[in-house]
């Protein structure tokens, strides 16, 4: 029998799932999450961030190295479970984000207090004290240097898998280089969110895995190593400075003496940690074509596997199988849904009810960027409503809601061909109403998983198949996977044909609107 702990510290919030496989038995034994806001309020985050001008967004690298170290303590105290069975740690983050170390994370690292909380004794390694994350952007102009340097936004994509975004971490250590050359000579490191938390559990440098590299307009995809050419592009003496890429599946480490004495636990093997897309992308279970996940979370994604990159998808990624993922992130998603709700002063139950009535808002349409949009790409934020009484509560929040599903489905062609089935992940996939929005407007079944968190899920998983292949015993992703992410028959929505007409004719209408409006300024 063996235990493993998948991680997945995300933007809003750090969860920890533990698995147990005996056999062909397997369940889940832990399942909790801690909230940055709520839980850590001395960071002075909202929505696990702090925002800055000219578009910055970033993040303080101890708070997540703290939730880190109280979760751990919270597995450890947890009297169901016999830890000495734990064999191997994996995990995942929310991607593109960058944290910068100086010379001495090693040997601070190889010297903490296990008597002593994590985060405190980090102060002294980090080049930068806050980091970037995926909602900054900040990061227009080295976008474009990037590209200009690269041969062209097409280049940059086909050699990376994405042209120069915004949010991606070339152009965030670019940024960082150029404005702040002193504190960038200082950096020895450049970390992922994923590989510098990795780094934390193993005491020492963690690798980066493809899944994640593939968000950074560094590594080239197809071979997925450094690519010289976009290394040089971004920043000075980039090469040195990054973690070397290894296959996701390669066991790394050990958990570190300090986690081991602080609390009690084994020296469980440590997986490489990956984005929070590709992680979810296990933790949905999709590893056969056909099926697109969407993952309705702080940012909605859409994403698909696939044997070879998609040309008109907007992201590609390696996914941790070895194969490749198309990916399409909103980043309009639970915010917005969060501030249209709380605007018009409704409860989950009352949004609910104003989605199942008048399905289709009557033909009235709402672009809903409330915020800077990555897909299409909108510079300028604010809702576009189209003749909308802005008192009335049901068309706004109706409006919105459909808005993005029907924005996430058209969309969705660019990264699977045909779509038989949706599994719907991420907080607000608990919301049936919306759930059957999807359906309809999708025109397939959509299912959801029992866990909310498929990205911890797919760190547990991921965690499994490393060790069961380092101990010579490989696995199968079906294999690894099953009993964990087949669809429960009761959380299926079925479209209704009918609605599903009406909403193409709709849809249709959006992608005019979205292609007449995404230069334009907010109307209203
Ligand atoms: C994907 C993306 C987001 C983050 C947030 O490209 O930027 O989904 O991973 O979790």
């Amino acid at each position: 029998m063996g235990l493993y702990l998948g991680v997945d510290c995300s933007t809003q919030g750090l969860t920890a799932i533990v698995i147990e496989i005996d056999g062909d038995a397997r369940r889940i034994v832990f399942n909790r999450s801690l909230n940055f806001d709520r839980d850590f309020p001395e960071y002075g985050t909202t929505g696990g961030v702090i925002s800055g001008a000219d578009g910055e967004v970033q993040a303080p690298p101890a708070m997540w190295a703290d939730a880190l170290d109280r979760m751990l303590g919270e597995l450890a105290q947890s009297a169901d479970l016999d830890l000495d069975d734990l064999r191997a740690i994996s995990g995942s983050a929310q991607q593109h984000g960058s944290v910068y170390l100086n010379a001495r994370a090693p040997s601070v690292w190889r010297a903490l207090d296990p008597s002593a909380h994590l985060a405190p004794q980090l102060a002294p390694i980090f080049s930068r004290p806050r980091s970037p994350v995926w909602l900054d952007a900040s990061t227009a102009q080295q976008c474009r240097e990037i590209e200009d340097a690269l041969g062209g936004a097409d280049r940059v994509a086909t050699l990376t898998g994405s042209p120069a975004c915004e949010r991606f971490t070339g152009p965030q250590i670019r940024r960082f280089a150029i404005e702040q050359p002193g504190a960038y000579a200082e950096t020895a490191r450049v970390h992922l969110v994923s590989s510098f938390l990795a780094s934390l559990l193993a005491g020492r440098d963690a690798p980066i895995d493809p899944g994640d590299g593939s968000g950074m307009n560094l590594m080239n995809l197809r071979d997925a190593t450094w690519s010289p050419e976009a290394l040089d592009a971004t920043a000075p003496d980039l090469a040195a400075r990054l973690p070397p890429i290894v296959p996701s599946w390669e066991i790394f480490g050990t958990l570190s003496p300090y986690w081991q004495k602080r609390y009690a636990l084994p020296a469980a093997a440590i997986v490489p940690w990956t984005g929070d897309n590709p992680s979810s992308l296990i933790g949905t279970g999709i590893i056969h074509d056909r099926v697109a996940a969407v993952s309705l979370g702080t940012s909605d994604t859409v994403f698909a596997l696939t044997t070879t990159p998609a040309a008109s998808s907007s992201h590609v990624f390696r996914s941790p199988t070895g194969d490749f993922m198309n990916l399409v992130c909103f980043r309009n998603g639970s915010l917005a849904r969060e501030w249209v709700r709380m605007e018009y002063g409704q409860d989950w139950d009352a949004v609910a009810k104003i989605l199942e009535s008048s399905p289709g808002n009557d033909g009235w349409l709402m672009l809903p960027w409330l915020e800077i949009e990555s897909t299409p790409r909108i510079a300028h934020a604010g809702l576009r409503r189209f003749g909308f009484d802005r008192g009335d509560a049901a068309r706004n929040i109706r409006g919105l809601i459909e808005g993005q599903m029907m924005a996430i489905a058209n969309h969705a062609a660019a990264v699977s061909g045909t779509i038989d089935r949706v599994i719907a992940t991420g907080g607000a996939a608990v919301n049936r109403a919306i759930l059957q929005v999807m359906a309809n407007v999708f025109g397939v079944d959509v299912y959801r998983l029992d866990v909310e968190n498929s990205a911890a899920l797919g760190a547990a998983l991921r965690a499994y198949h490393a060790d069961r292949l380092a101990a010579g015993e490989p696995v199968s992703w079906k294999t690894v996977v099953s009993g964990f992410t087949e669809p429960q028959p009761g959380h299926r929505v079925w479209p209704n044909p009918k609605l599903v007409a009406m909403y193409a004719d709709l849809r249709r209408d959006y992608a005019i609107l979205e292609t007449l409006h995404k230069d334009r300024a907010p109307i209203c």
